[in-house]
């Protein structure tokens, strides 16, 4: 029988969670992800180590993603996007360590429809959006292109315009019927077709 998380708490009372959220057992977790009980207990120690309350909030998500990634190879809108991205209910600006998990499981599985899925989730912000015109697709390319590393300035001048410039080529291969709308199954299929590219002898 695996300890719950709320067993865990109670050995440390200066660390409560807020009332409301009240955290997983780590054999519901284990019952709906592929992680093992000793890397949940491992993560969940150090989730908790960076945020206490069991929320966390935009500026600790950048902070953690800075200390893994260097500054200049993330930009700023980037890393808001992949936030709203991993929380279960974007309007409350915070994420939990369930959504964490649930995302990484979902990631894992790494099928075209996955990967389609969640890059509509990175380009609308939405977590239930099936489509996406094209101004929201070239802002979400552009963000994936700008740089937040200041050296960068000068580089990335030169590079709005090749990411304007690639942000309407691939919504022309995603919108095949030329409609003004590219959906979650158009990006399947192109993510398909990269994954076909990939394992095709040549
Ligand atoms: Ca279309």
């Amino acid at each position: 029988m695996f300890r719950t998380f709320t067993e865990l708490d109670a050995e440390d009372p200066s660390e409560k969670w807020e009332s409301t959220l009240q955290p997983p057992s780590i054999s519901q977790i284990t019952a709906s992800t592929k992680f093992s009980p000793r890397w949940i207990k491992y993560f969940y120690a150090r989730f908790k180590n960076e945020c206490p309350t069991g929320r966390m909030r935009e500026a600790d998500f950048r902070r953690i993603i800075c200390m893994v990634i260097e500054s200049n190879q993330v930009s700023d809108p980037y890393i808001s996007r992949l936030f709203c991205a991993f929380s279960s209910d974007p309007t409350d600006k915070v994420i939990t360590f369930n959504d964490i998990v649930t995302c990484l499981t979902f990631l894992s599985e790494g099928t075209p429809e996955v990967q389609a899925e969640w890059t509509v989730r990175l380009i609308t912000g939405r977590p239930d959006e099936d489509n996406f015109q094209y101004p929201e697709f070239a802002t979400f390319v552009s963000s994936v292109f700008a740089l937040g590393d200041a050296r960068e300035r000068m580089k990335r001048n030169t590079e709005k315009e090749t990411a304007r410039q690639r942000a309407m080529t691939l919504f022309k291969e995603l919108d095949k019927d030329n409609d003004g709308v590219a959906t979650k199954a158009d990006l399947a299929r192109f993510f398909r077709s990269i994954q076909e590219a990939d394992t095709c002898p040549v």
